[in-house]
């Protein structure tokens, strides 16, 4: 038996240095430690051997060896083929220039920098207030007393201490008037929030650009000419658009400014709710409340107010079907817009 076990021995260990891939390590592993081979043919020899329990151990312990040499073959030639493909990887050069990549305007931006040339263009200052104001500032000071039922129409997003985002531009109405007096000439974009349920033409956070212009002998034709300039000038193509009493507890009177959906031509579909209009640009003459208000002297002074819906603006100026699209952070589609 322990010649037999000797002649193995070097069989094995010959052709453990020949078994040079995983396959012919496994072919080795069943020759000897399978059900029909080497060491199962030696054990069934046990039964004739002079020595049973000696001739069981030699077995055993080649067994060992062979389970022992077959492990540690196999570790040897996973890590080594591990080593050839890290060596063979591309490496990483940190020598080497970047791949380019161009940043862009978000569509918000560039549209809010048109409408800003165009006022800026005839006088208007741009003025930038806060998101987060008091009662008083977005409702109060606009003519809309606690409990009003106008305050129904844009619910939004209350702090603890009782400050809330702001839902519309308007609430800086008051301050800039103070800070102003009459006459005045301003536009102020900003970010607006309302609490309520978006689909393809409404969101939770977009923009609006309000625009103010108080003087002496200031009237609604005023307000036209100025509503008229603007769109011509942001489109730069006929559009349509339609004017319809509107009410805004701050305006006396108010009206609804509405563009002819660009998206479907006026058919109706998602983008103006199927209307074929979208309401973009509400306006209206500043109610001699809110100008009393802002310390204006409404004897001497009259003047108009419009908010415009600036991500509207941006889904008709740039045919974005979806307004959601514009906070979605999705880069391939906002990356088409103007690079930097
Ligand atoms: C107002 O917010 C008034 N402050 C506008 C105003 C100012 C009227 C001055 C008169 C004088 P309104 O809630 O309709 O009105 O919103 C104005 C515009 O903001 C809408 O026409 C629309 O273009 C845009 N807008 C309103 N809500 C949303 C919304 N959830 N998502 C996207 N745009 C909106």
């Amino acid at each position: 038996m322990k010649e037999k076990i000797e002649e193995l021995k070097s069989r094995f260990e010959n052709e453990l240095s020949l078994a040079s891939t995983e396959e012919k390590l496994e072919a080795l592993r069943v020759g000897f430690l399978g059900k029909k081979g080497e060491i199962a043919e030696l054990m069934k020899g046990l039964r004739d051997a002079v020595d049973k329990k000696a001739a069981g151990a030699l077995i055993n312990e080649f067994k060992n060896n062979v389970e022992t040499a077959i492990d540690r073959a196999s570790a040897a030639l996973k890590d080594a083929m591990l080593k050839a493909q890290i060596r063979s990887a591309k490496k990483y050069n940190p020598t080497l220039a970047a791949e380019r990549m161009y940043g862009s305007y978000h569509p918000i931006t560039l549209a809010t920098r048109d409408v800003e040339q165009i006022f800026t263009g005839m006088g208007f200052t741009v003025e930038d207030y806060a998101e987060v104001v008091d009662d008083y500032e977005c409702f109060e000071a606009l003519n809309i007393p606690k409990h009003h039922p106008a305050r129904d129409m844009q619910d939004t997003y209350y702090l603890e201490n009782g400050q809330l985002l702001k839902t519309q531009t308007s609430a800086a109405q008051n301050a800039i008037m103070k800070k102003y007096g009459a006459p005045l000439r301003a536009i102020f974009p900003g970010r607006c929030f309302r609490n309520e349920s978006t689909d393809a033409c409404h969101e939770n956070t977009f923009f609006q650009m309000e625009g103010m212009m108080i003087d002496e002998n200031i009237s609604i034709s005023n307000l036209i000419y100025f509503m008229k300039t603007m769109l011509s000038e942001v489109f730069r193509r006929d559009i349509k658009v339609r004017l319809r009493p509107g009410f805004f507890p701050f305006t006396e009177p108010g009206f609804e400014l509405d563009i002819n959906c660009l998206i479907c031509g006026g058919v109706g579909c998602p983008s103006c709710t199927h209307s074929g209009w979208l309401e973009l640009c509400p306006c209206g003459m500043i109610h001699p409340n809110v100008l009393k208000e802002g310390g204006i002297d409404t004897e001497k002074y009259t003047g108009f107010a419009f908010g415009l819906g600036l991500t509207r603006l941006a889904m008709m100026k740039y045919g974005v079907k979806d307004i959601r699209d514009f906070n979605s952070g999705n880069l391939k589609a906002l990356s088409q817009f103007r690079s930097l």
